[in-house]
């Protein structure tokens, strides 16, 4: 954790470098409540996480437990500065741990859906080569997209929808919003469900967002494949069987991204969603867990993931723990089939 931390603070600090604009940007917010759907017992808080290193602040650190809609902290303090989560989780009781994160994480500010795209100019914007917090059109950061390291053919946020877009009259749709928690597994158009939760909604390469369907999410075993393109027309998923049940395999990078989002799901909603080991995934189930926690131990979260979990808390007011304590996985889910071999094993 301490490693993942220092990375995080150089690879931020590395950021600020190149990041001059300051304004702050907190427009667009949808303040309706959430209704909870349950009354699950609250658990005892434990203040003491002895398991994580103290972590010494630095000046001009942020705090996570301070990032909300009402808090003070500004998008440019996110994009310039290290934020550091201790104090976020400091109240986590492990022994009881599934059901103290979803005490820690519900109640979160539910986004209007037609405005997502609107956030994730600023969540899934490119950061690297578009630093300017206020510019209108930046790169963005797509999944499933092969090339979003080639300035020749990365994709700009007006490319979202063309009916909208000022910036590219004549051109083409390229992204769209993904659920990685598909919506027809248990969600529906229930915003208390997740329809619109930013934790599982990726600007996606549509092309390949459109192939993949609602398929669940797991390696192909088979020898029959079939190689999804991107918009750009680059292999960047592969759809095929996993035993006898029609999976979506996605790009490698993102696999843990996927994984990460799924486990967020099941903790947030985990009255209507969970994650199994089986291979049905519909009725609100998703399955082949074990192979979920495969991909989360082997593509850990990077600095795009890491710095889109604070944005997205700035505008909904909740944290994805797995990616802050990926050690949370293995301690969630390790009772579920075969988790703890992967466990184990990584
Ligand atoms: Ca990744």
């Amino acid at each position: 954790m301490k490693s993942l931390k220092l990375l995080t603070l150089s690879l931020v600090s590395l950021l600020a470098v190149s990041l001059s604009s300051c304004n702050k940007n907190k427009s667009n917010k949808d303040d309706k409540s959430e209704e909870e759907q349950t009354s699950e017992n609250a658990t005892s808080s434990n203040p003491s996480d002895s398991s994580s290193e103290p972590y010494i602040p630095q000046p001009g650190d942020i705090d996570a437990a301070n990032i909300g809609p009402d808090k003070s902290v500004t998008i440019a303090d996110i994009v310039n500065n290290h934020v550091y989560t201790d104090n976020y989780y400091s109240g986590v009781n492990e022994s009881n741990l599934m059901n103290s994160l979803y005490d820690l994480i519900k109640g979160h500010t539910i986004l209007n859906y037609n405005s997502l795209e609107e956030y994730m100019r600023i969540t899934d914007r490119d950061w690297v080569r578009s630093t300017q917090i206020d510019e209108q059109d930046p790169y963005m950061i797509l999944i499933y997209f092969t090339a979003n390291n080639d300035p020749t053919k990365q994709q700009h946020w007006g490319q979202y929808h063309s009916s909208k877009n000022p910036y590219y009259p004549e051109s083409q749709q390229s992204w769209d919003k993904e659920h990685i928690w598909a919506k027809s597994n248990g969600i529906g158009s229930s915003t208390t469900l997740g329809y619109s939760d930013l934790h599982h909604l990726r600007a996606s390469d549509m092309h390949n967002n459109n192939t993949r369907s609602s398929l669940p999410e797991a390696d192909v075993t088979s020898d029959s494949k079939t190689y999804v393109t991107d918009f750009t027309g680059a292999n960047s998923g592969i759809k095929g069987k996993n035993g006898t049940t029609n999976v979506y395999e996605p790009y490698s990078i993102f696999k843990g991204d996927v994984a990460r989002a799924l486990m967020y799901m099941a903790v947030r909603y985990k009255s209507n969603l969970s994650l199994t080991d089986g291979t049905d995934s519909s009725g609100g189930k998703w399955g082949f867990l074990s192979n979920l926690v495969k991909w989360h131990l082997e593509d850990p979260a990077d600095e795009f993931e890491i710095k889109r979990n604070s944005l997205v808390q700035f505008y909904q007011g909740n944290r994805n723990p797995f990616i802050d304590r990926p050690e949370y996985a293995c301690k969630i889910f390790s009772g579920v089939g075969n988790v703890a071999s992967v466990c184990n094993s990584h």
